[in-house]
């Protein structure tokens, strides 16, 4: 065998153990992260739910006690909510700035994201998703009562 050959040899092999070792770290991180931010792991979300439906082009709130706004949401200071954000079409995107609340609605896989307004006022809410001709209607407020 020619040492050029031996040579090509090695680096084959060698490579192909950095690969392999990275493919196997990775893969065995990854399986440890299969929960986003938005859907914690484990036990019940803290405070009071409100489900959220994102369509073309309005978001939907449905309290608890079965209530339902469209594109309003009335919240009471310095209680926590999570909200259950899903979309009944494409994929929006619910956010309140002031809140730092940003959350994809998509269908058939209901994001939650909990959080306590402490400070009464009036906020907005849009959808930052472009999601079609009348996206830019997909806004609303956030009332928060003392
Ligand atoms: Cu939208």
């Amino acid at each position: 065998m020619k040492s050029k050959t031996l040579f090509e040899l090695i680096w084959i092999v060698a490579v192909l153990i950095i690969l392999t070792y990275a493919a196997v770290a990775n893969l065995s991180y990854l399986s440890t992260q299969q929960q986003n931010i938005a859907n914690p792991a484990g036990g019940d979300p803290p405070g009071v739910l409100i489900n959220v439906t994102g369509y073309q082009w309005a978001w939907q709130f449905t309290y608890n006690n079965g209530t339902v706004m469209t594109d309003k949401l009335v919240l009471v200071a310095n209680t926590t909510y999570t909200i259950v954000v899903t979309s009944k079409d494409v994929i929006h995107d619910l956010y309140i700035p002031q809140f730092g609340v940003q959350v994809y609605a998509v269908a058939g896989h209901p994001n939650k994201v909990s959080f306590t307004p402490n400070k009464p006022g009036t906020y907005i809410m849009e959808c930052v998703e472009y999601c079609g001709e009348f996206h830019y209607e997909m806004r609303g407020e956030v009332v928060v009562l003392s």
